[in-house]
């Protein structure tokens, strides 16, 4: 199949490299004819950012800092301007600070509960707020997330509860934006070697661990992630919103 995001504007929130969840999504939207707008963080990304997609012809890509209510202000009026309708929108970003990683959770600081939500959760909000009145045609809006909302990931920490009230702003916005046609989902991705996989203890263990008891015997990929993506963000997820979808070759299925 192809050509499934033919014509479709997506807003792609969150590449920071070539491991980056957000770009395997955006080379599958890609690959079906959608018309990608990135955002990137600082010059560092920027730079990343361009030399990832040096080959997918004129792209456009503009600076948004998600803690900045001005910088996603001034993104969706560039979006608004240009596009005038956006049908597709990926937040794949998260951040929580590394000490609250590193930290029991009883001990997460005030200040550090606030960063984790607002950068993790808040953000999801404020993008939604802003894209809803662009989805004049309906459209798809996708979050990424991770089984430590549900289950005791140890270290995860505050990203656990972050992840909740993500999981869980899913279904209101989901039953809020419906009447528009605009549906929203989330990915639950398996562990996956990303930068914010970076510094987590024992990782390559816990990759094993999938290895070896996920139904699939083996860990998912950009590509799988990808794929996933392209059913949301497409007419083929139709009829699903609210839904949290796990692409993590079966791992969360299994009891011991
Ligand atoms: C992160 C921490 C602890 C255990 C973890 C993870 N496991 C997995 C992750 C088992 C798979 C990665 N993950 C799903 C995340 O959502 C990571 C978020 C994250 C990572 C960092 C690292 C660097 C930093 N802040 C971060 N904030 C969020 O400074």
């Amino acid at each position: 199949m192809s050509g499934l995001l033919n014509g479709k504007n997506i807003l792609i929130m969150g590449i920071r490299n070539k491991w980056s969840i957000a770009w395997g999504i955006a080379q599958a939207a890609k690959a079906q004819g959608a018309n990608l707008i990135f955002t990137y963080l600082g010059d560092r990304e920027k730079e990343s950012l361009q030399k990832l997609t040096s080959n997918m012809g004129k792209i456009d890509a503009y600076p948004c800092d998600v803690a900045r209510e001005e910088d996603i202000d001034n993104l969706f009026s560039m979006i608004k301007s240009k596009y005038g309708v956006l049908h597709g929108l990926v937040h794949a970003i998260a951040f929580a600070k590394s000490e609250d990683l590193q930290d029991t959770f009883v001990n997460t600081s005030k200040d550090g509960f606030m960063t984790a939500m607002d950068i993790s959760v808040y953000s999801f909000i404020a993008v939604m707020k802003r894209a809803q009145p662009l989805m004049t045609e309906g459209g798809s809006i996708l979050t990424l997330t991770y089984r430590g909302s549900v289950k005791v990931s140890p270290g995860y920490n505050i990203m656990g509860v972050a992840k909740a009230a993500l999981e869980a702003s899913v279904r209101y916005a989901s039953y809020e934006l419906g009447s528009n046609n605009i549906r929203v989902n989330a990915i639950s991705s398996g562990p996956i070697k990303t930068m914010s996989a970076k510094g987590v203890k024992n990782f390559s263990d816990i990759l094993n661990v999938v290895e070896e008891k996920a139904p699939l015997k083996r860990n998912v990929t950009l590509e799988d992630l990808g794929k996933a993506a392209v059913y949301l963000l497409s007419d083929l997820s139709s009829g699903m919103t609210g839904e949290i979808l796990y692409i993590d070759a079966g791992y969360n299925i299994m009891g011991i």
